[in-house]
């Protein structure tokens, strides 16, 4: 008996020895200390030894489940060691290994120069105002003393939603609003995207973006007009930038002109930029008609002002000599980057 317990310790030993993961430790337990294993069974044929042998086959039969279970828990504690080890090697971490790179992207050359156009009318004192692109026609039309039967409101130029809701073709639903909604003196800038059912080319697209402003007080002239124009041209274009008005038609303005920059590329005597011109066409703008005042709420007799309108697309172009405005909406980074 005496034998067969020393060789069960000696045979577990050598079982755990090769036990190299959490499977093979349970099968050397239950191999030796489980219901069925090797020193269970000599511990139940103890029954048939003498009384003098059983407390010493007893007595040894304990020790060795003993060192059984110690040298268990120390190979597993082994084991789980050895695991850690190899976790922590496996995720090392270099911190001093050089970064990922990625692609840092660049503005769109429109948001770039609807920021530098907003920054010019801001320090000047405009606030930014905004509305919805979704508009209802009193607003995009009625307001703005566009009659019914002008060219602008038919389907083949508008957007129509239903009959009274269309996408806006102006920023200046924008300005309707704020005068119907504020009284003088009011002085903001609607920069935004409008929609018109144009065929795309060149120098059109369906869905474009306008810089409108307005400035509505007590005693504003032309020449309040003129005067911030020019500021705005001289920081938008350079200090020696001049500025002319040729008389125009707008419904919304009486009277109303076209406004032209001089060249910045010749300085005015003329070359490829300004077409041999010598001038650059870049806004409209005039006095806000007295019947756009009336109907936005806003008395004519005490209030007047000014009101302009440029596309932004078009001083992109103007600015970094872009001769299509496809590029502008194709996203090509070839493109992009370089402004
Ligand atoms: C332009 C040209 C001239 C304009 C007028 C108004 C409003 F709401 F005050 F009547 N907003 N914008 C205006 C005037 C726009 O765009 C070429």
């Amino acid at each position: 008996m005496k034998t067969l317990l020393l060789d069960i310790r000696a045979k577990a030993e050598d079982a755990l020895k090769n036990a190299n993961d959490d499977a093979a430790l349970e099968a050397v337990r239950v191999g030796y200390l489980g219901k069925k294993g090797e020193l269970t069974a000599v511990l139940r044929g103890m029954g048939g030894l003498s009384p003098e042998e059983r407390p010493i086959v007893g007595a040894l039969a304990n020790e060795v489940r003993t060192y059984i279970e110690n040298a268990l828990a120390e190979k597993k504690k082994e084991l789980e060691e050895k695991k850690l080890e190899a976790k922590l090697l496996a995720e090392k971490l270099d911190v001093t290994a050089p970064g990922e790179n990625f692609e840092i992207g660049v503005r769109h050359p429109l948001e770039k120069i609807e920021t530098e156009m907003s920054d010019i009318f801001r320090s000047m004192g405009f606030e930014i105002a905004e509305g919805p692109e979704v508009e209802f026609d009193l607003f995009n039309f009625q307001k703005l003393n566009i009659p019914e039967n002008h060219p602008a409101r038919d389907t083949q130029d508008t957007f129509y939603i239903t009959d009274n809701i269309l996408l806006r073709s102006q920023t200046s639903p924008v300005q309707a609003r704020v005068m119907m909604d504020t009284q003088p003196p009011i002085r903001i800038i609607s920069p935004g995207r409008v929609y018109r059912a144009d065929e795309v080319d060149a120098t059109h697209s369906p869905v474009f973006h306008q810089l409108e402003g307005l400035v509505v007080d007590k005693g504003i002239t032309m020449g309040d007009l003129r005067g911030m124009l020019e500021t705005f041209a001289k920081q938008m274009f350079g200090e020696n930038t001049k500025i002319r008005f040729r008389p125009h038609h707008f419904p919304f303005t009486e009277p109303s002109a076209e406004v032209d920059v001089s060249c910045f590329v010749c300085g005015g005597k003329g070359c490829r930029v300004c077409k041999g011109e010598g001038w650059i066409e870049i806004l409209g703008a005039g006095m806000v008609h007295p019947n756009v005042l009336r109907g936005c709420g806003i008395d004519p007799e005490v209030y007047s002002g000014f009101a302009f309108g440029m596309g932004i697309e078009r001083i992109v172009m103007i600015k970094y000599g872009i001769d299509d405005m496809r590029l502008l909406y194709e996203n090509d980074l070839r493109f992009l980057k370089q402004f």
